[in-house]
C-alpha cells in the first residue's frame, strides 16, 4: 500500500507535491534543471522501490509457514542473482549518464535573451558564451546580504560608485545574472531555491554562480548555513523587473549615494572649519 500511494503520488499530484518533496523550480533554467534531474532520480528509485517492496510482499505471503510442512532447502538462482546485479549496474550507469548529460546546463550560464540587459562583457568570472552578462557581486555578513551591481563590484565598489542595496537584489528578467559571493565574517550560504542552487559564502574566498529569471516577480531566499544567533533573520530577496525599470532602479540608486556623499563631505567641511573634526 505505501508503495503504491508513492507511485500514485508521483504520477498524480506533480503539482500538489510541487514544493513538498521535489526541489523548488521555475525561476531560473539552471533551478528547472535540477529540478527535472532530481524527478528522474526520484521516479527510477520509486520504480526500484515498488518493485523490492512488491517481491517482498508478496514472497512474505507466499510462502508463510504452514502447519506440518518442511521449508524446502534451496540454493539460490545463479539466472536471478546475476539478473539483479546487471540490473542494479544499468540503473548506476543510466543515472550517471542523464546526470553528466544535464550538468553542463546547470553549471555554465546562458546568454542573456534578445529582450534582456546586457551591462558588462568580462570574462575573468563563469560567463556566457557571447560573455554578456549583469554581474552581481554577494556579500554575506552577520546577519544581511549586499549586493553591489556591476562590473568591478569585487575589488573597487567604491570608487567606481556602484550602486548597491541589502537584502533586495534588483535585477531585470531575460538577463544572464553572474553572481560572485564573498563572505566578510563567518561562512553564510547563498540559497534562493526558485532560481537554483546553494552556493556558499565563504571567508577569504569568492564563489560563483548564476541565474537568468524566466519571468518578473519577487523570490525569496534564506542563509542556509547556520551563521549565528541571528542567522534566522538572513532573508533574502531577488525581485525580478523589466530592463528597463531595473535602469531606472539602478539610476535612482546612484543618485541618492551621491547625494548621500556629498552630505557627509559637506557636514565635513562645517565641522572641520569650527574645529570640531581632528585631521
Ligand atoms: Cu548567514
Amino acid at each position: 500500500m505505501v508503495g503504491l500511494a508513492l507511485a500514485g503520488s508521483l504520477i498524480l499530484a506533480p503539482e500538489a507535491l510541487a514544493n513538498f518533496i521535489t526541489p523548488k523550480a521555475g525561476g531560473s533554467p539552471n533551478a528547472n534543471q535540477i529540478h527535472s534531474l532530481y524527478v528522474i532520480v526520484l521516479i527510477l528509485a520509486g520504480v526500484v522501490f515498488v518493485i523490492v517492496e512488491g517481491a517482498l510482499a508478496y514472497s512474505v505471503f507466499k510462502f508463510r509457514a504452514k502447519k506440518n510442512r518442511v521449508a524446502a532447502q534451496i540454493h539460490g538462482n545463479t539466472r536471478l542473482e546475476i539478473g539483479w546485479t546487471v540490473a542494479a549496474a544499468l540503473i548506476l550507469l543510466v543515472l550517471t549518464v542523464v546526470t553528466f548529460i544535464k550538468l553542463p546546463s546547470i553549471v555554465n550560464p546562458p546568454n542573456s535573451d534578445s529582450n534582456g540587459l546586457v551591462l558588462s562583457a568580462s570574462v575573468t568570472q563563469p560567463t556566457p558564451p557571447d560573455g554578456k552578462k549583469l554581474t552581481v557581486c554577494i556579500q554575506g555578513r552577520q546577519f544581511i546580504w549586499r549586493y553591489t551591481y556591476g562590473d568591478g563590484c569585487l575589488n573597487d565598489s567604491f570608487n567606481l560608485k556602484l550602486p548597491y542595496s541589502f537584502t533586495t537584489m534588483e535585477v531585470p528578467e531575460h538577463t544572464t545574472v553572474v553572481l560572485d559571493i564573498q563572505s566578510s565574517d563567518v561562512i553564510h550560504s547563498w540559497w534562493v531555491p526558485s532560481l537554483g542552487g546553494k552556493v556558499d559564502a565563504v571567508p577569504g574566498y569568492t564563489t560563483y554562480t548564476w541565474f537568468k529569471a524566466l519571468h518578473t516577480g519577487t523570490f525569496r531566499g534564506q542563509c542556509a548555513q547556520l551563521c549565528g544567533t541571528n542567522h534566522a533573520a538572513m532573508i533574502a530577496f531577488v525581485r525580478v523587473v523589466t530592463p528597463a525599470q531595473y535602469q531606472a532602479w539602478a539610476t535612482r540608486q546612484e543618485q541618492l549615494i551621491t547625494a548621500a556623499n556629498d552630505q557627509v563631505g559637506r557636514l565635513r567641511q562645517i565641522l572641520t572649519s569650527e574645529g570640531n573634526l581632528g585631521s
